[in-house]
């Protein structure tokens, strides 16, 4: 990665910056602003983190995330913030909708700030002074991992940085098991470990830490998920009151979609999440050259990347569901090939 010297020059004159992450905060979003806000702070920027809404519970560990603003909390307060920033980071995301809309109509206002991108998303949108956008990548942390190093800062990376990068990869990565995993990938995940992170306590803290409620949410939705074989295809519906019964809490369902692809013969698995009043939720996973992200976009509202993407539709959960299948006969070529 290039830092452009106007960019350098501006984060050296100015000691004032914000960094937003999108809604639904995932290990991804939260491990790339926690070792960013905490590399410029060390560069001497008085800067804060502000996520649109709540942080899940499986990721209230993080060092640094109680300092974390939520905008559904503290309007006022962040209203306040952003007018005093000069520069404002985007990250792991590419499109201001996905701050929320209060939100992103508050940030369209903003005209004097500068704007930096750092994102892995496919199809950024423009209103980025400065954007670094790069699918390939496994995550945003590997590419905050990068900004850093090209800002001389490998050095500044200390255990509490490296432990949030080093969340975001994995996380991202699905334990550096999914296809955005490179060499590079695991070199930067070397370094971070020689930083002296705990990386099995890492593991343990993201992947280990269900509680009762989530377990038992985790039957019911095996118990639902349905097999299509003709489309080697896995789905899982789950309504408001299989959510409710199970006393669901934000990030409850947090890779629940992948249990879907561990079907031997599924190469594309599906999330249905009720929403108590926004519609339907849907996560989106392929094995293979499979494009969720075209699927998502397509008829959900959504998109992402190739083997991950999200969606969401107005209707109800059966509609949506049936839309669904009505859809799918549409992919049959490209889903029926075992070699896709
Ligand atoms: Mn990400």
């Amino acid at each position: 990665m290039q830092i452009p010297g106007q960019l350098k020059k501006i984060l050296s004159d100015t000691k004032r910056s914000a960094i937003i992450i999108h809604r639904n905060p995932d290990g991804d979003a939260l491990g790339s602003a926690l070792a960013l806000k905490a590399f410029l702070q060390k560069k001497g920027h008085q800067t804060r983190i502000i996520s649109p809404n709540e942080i899940p519970g499986y990721l209230q560990w993080l060092p640094g995330i109680d300092d974390v603003l939520i905008y559904d909390e503290q309007q006022d307060k962040i209203h306040q913030i952003l007018k005093d920033s000069k520069v404002i980071f985007t990250l792991d995301f590419n499109d201001l909708s996905r701050a929320g809309k209060d939100f992103e109509k508050f940030l369209k206002k903003l005209k004097d700030k500068i704007f930096v991108m750092i994102d892995h998303h496919l199809e950024p949108s423009d209103y980025a002074q400065f954007m670094f956008s790069d699918s390939f990548k496994s995550s945003t942390s590997e590419m905050v991992y990068d900004f850093i190093v090209a800002s001389d800062g490998k050095n500044d990376i200390d255990k509490e940085m490296a432990t949030a990068l080093y969340t975001g990869i994995m996380t991202d990565t699905g334990s550096f098991k999914f296809p955005n995993t490179t060499s590079q990938t695991m070199r930067i995940a070397a370094d971070l470990m020689d930083k002296g992170i705990n990386h099995n306590e890492i593991q343990t803290k993201i992947f280990d830490s269900f509680s009762l409620n989530k377990l038992h949410l985790l039957g019911e939705a095996l118990n639902k998920l349905v097999f299509l074989p003709q489309y080697r295809t896995a789905y899982i519906a789950l309504s408001k009151d299989d959510l409710t019964k199970h006393h669901y809490q934000k990030g409850d369902t947090e890779g629940f979609v992948n249990y879907g692809l561990a079907l031997n013969d599924a190469d594309f698995a599906v999330m249905f999440l009720e929403n108590d009043n926004e519609g339907v939720r849907i996560s989106f996973r392929s094995k293979g050259n499979f494009p969720a992200n075209e699927f998502a976009k397509k008829y959900f509202n959504g998109g992402g990347h190739l083997n991950a993407a999200g969606g969401r539709t107005t209707k109800n959960l059966d509609e949506t569901v049936n839309l669904f299948l009505e859809k799918l006969p549409e992919f049959l070529e490209q889903l029926k090939d075992k070699n896709v």
